[in-house]
C-alpha cells in the first residue's frame, strides 16, 4: 500500500510541484482547497484526475480536524498561507490568522487525530529579514521585517513547540525564494518574465518595478519540493535551510531576462516608488550545508536556466495574443 499525503495549499506554486512528485512516488494525494466561485486548478489541471480534493480552510478548525480524521494521512504538508509579503502590510490581521494561527490549527488536528502523522511546515527565509549573519543557516537568529515574516516565525516556533511538547514528527523547512513559470504574477521574478515577454511581443512597452537593489537567493520550485519530501523521510524530525547559496539583485534578474530576448532593459524598466516596501529585506543568501549532508539534497537548476525557462514559458503563453 502506498502512503497517503494531505497537502494544504495544493493549488499554489509549490502544491502543484509537490503533488507531481508525490504521485510519481506512488502516494495517494489529497489536496485541501477552500471554496471559491471560480476554478483555481490552473496549476494542477494536468493532474487533477489523480488527486482527491477535500474542502477546508485554514481559518476553520473543525474543517481541518474532520479532513485529517477522514483522509487518514501518513504525511501532512502545510503549504497554505497568505504568501505575498506586501499584502501582509495591508491585511496584517488576516495574514496572522492564515499564516501564523493556521499552522496551529493544522498541528492541533494532527495531534488530536493521530500524533504519528508526519507534519511539514513551510517556513521562510523572510524570518531572517534584517539578517544577523551571512550566509543564513539553521543557527542564524531571526529578525523578520514584515507582518508576513512575523507570522511565519510564529508558525516556525509552534511547529518546534509541538514537536517538543507532544513528540510529533513535525519539521520546519526554511526555504529561500523559489520560482518557476507557475509563480504568481505579483512576485517579482514572474512579474519580470511576464513583462519581458509582453514587451518582446509588442503587448506592452514598459515594466514598472520597485527596489532593484534588493538581493535574493533564487532557486527552482521543482528542486525545493524534493527537499520537503526528504525532510519527512528521515529517522528523526529536524529543521533545514533550503537555498542555492548564491544571491542576485532584482536588477540582475531584470538584466538576465531582457538579455534572453535581446532587449535593453534600461529602455523599458521604470522604477516606481509604489512598489517599495515599508521595511525591506535587503539581502538573503542561504547555507544549505546541513540539508546537503543529512538529506543529500542539492539544487539542480542554475539561475540562468531558471530565468530562461521562465521567460520562454511566458513567451509561449502570450504568443497567441501578439499582433501578427
Ligand atoms: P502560493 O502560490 O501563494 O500558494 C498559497 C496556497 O495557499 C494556495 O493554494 C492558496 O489557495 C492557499 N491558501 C491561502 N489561504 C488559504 C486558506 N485560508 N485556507 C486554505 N488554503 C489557503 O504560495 P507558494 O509559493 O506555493 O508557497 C507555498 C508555501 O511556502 C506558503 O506557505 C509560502 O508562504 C511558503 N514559502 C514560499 C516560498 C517561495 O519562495 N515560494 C519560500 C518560503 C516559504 P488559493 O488557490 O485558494 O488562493
Ligand atoms: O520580492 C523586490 C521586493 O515579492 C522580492 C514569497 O514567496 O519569498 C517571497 O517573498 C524582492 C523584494 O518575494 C518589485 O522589494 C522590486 O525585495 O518576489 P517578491 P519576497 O518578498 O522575497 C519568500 C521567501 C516568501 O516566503 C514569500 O512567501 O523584489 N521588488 N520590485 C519587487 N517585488 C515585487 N513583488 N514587485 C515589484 O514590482
Amino acid at each position: 500500500m502506498g502512503k497517503t499525503a494531505l497537502i494544504t495549499g495544493i493549488t499554489g506554486q509549490d502544491g502543484s510541484y509537490l503533488a507531481e512528485l508525490l504521485l510519481r512516488e506512488g502516494y495517494r494525494v489529497v489536496g485541501m482547497t477552500r471554496r471559491t466561485s471560480t476554478d483555481v486548478h490552473e496549476r494542477i489541471g494536468h493532474i487533477v484526475d489523480d488527486i482527491e480534493f477535500v474542502s477546508g480552510d485554514l481559518l476553520d478548525q473543525s474543517s481541518i480536524t474532520s479532513i485529517v480524521a477522514a483522509v487518514k494521512p501518513d504525511e501532512v504538508y502545510n503549504l497554505a498561507a497568505q504568501s505575498f509579503v506586501p499584502a501582509s502590510w495591508t491585511q496584517p490581521v488576516l495574514t496572522g490568522e492564515f499564516t501564523a494561527l493556521g499552522v496551529t490549527r493544522v498541528l492541533e488536528a494532527v495531534r488530536t487525530v493521530n500524533p504519528r502523522i508526519r507534519f511539514y511546515q513551510a517556513s521562510s527565509s523572510e524570518m531572517f529579514g534584517k539578517v544577523q549573519a551571512v550566509p543564513q543557516n539553521e543557527d542564524t537568529p531571526f529578525y523578520p521585517r514584515s507582518p508576513y515574516g512575523v507570522a511565519k516565525l510564529y508558525g516556525h516556533w509552534i511547529t518546534i513547540n509541538y514537536r517538543e511538547s507532544y513528540d510529533l514528527y513535525a519539521v520546519s523547512g526554511i526555504l529561500f525564494n523559489h520560482e518557476s513559470s507557475r509563480r504568481g504574477k505579483e512576485f517579482v521574478t514572474r512579474k519580470i518574465t511576464d513583462g519581458v515577454a509582453r514587451i518582446k511581443l509588442g503587448l506592452a512597452s514598459e515594466l514598472r518595478l520597485g527596489n532593484l537593489e534588493a538581493r535574493r537567493d533564487w532557486g527552482f520550485a521543482g528542486d525545493y519540493v524534493r527537499a520537503m519530501w526528504l525532510m519527512l523521510q528521515q529517522n528523526a524530525p529536524d529543521d533545514y535551510v533550503i537555498a542555492t547559496g548564491t544571491t542576485r539583485s532584482v536588477g540582475e534578474f531584470v538584466r538576465a531576462a531582457f538579455d534572453h530576448v535581446g532587449l535593453d532593459w534600461e529602455k523599458h524598466v521604470v522604477v516606481d516608488p509604489r512598489f517599495y516596501r515599508p521595511a525591506e529585506v535587503d539581502v538573503l543568501v542561504g547555507d544549505a550545508g546541513k540539508a546537503r549532508a543529512a538529506l543529500g539534497w542539492e539544487p539542480e537548476t542554475s539561475f540562468e536556466q531558471l530565468v530562461e525557462t521562465m521567460v520562454q514559458a511566458d513567451l509561449e503563453r502570450l504568443r497567441p495574443f501578439a499582433a501578427v
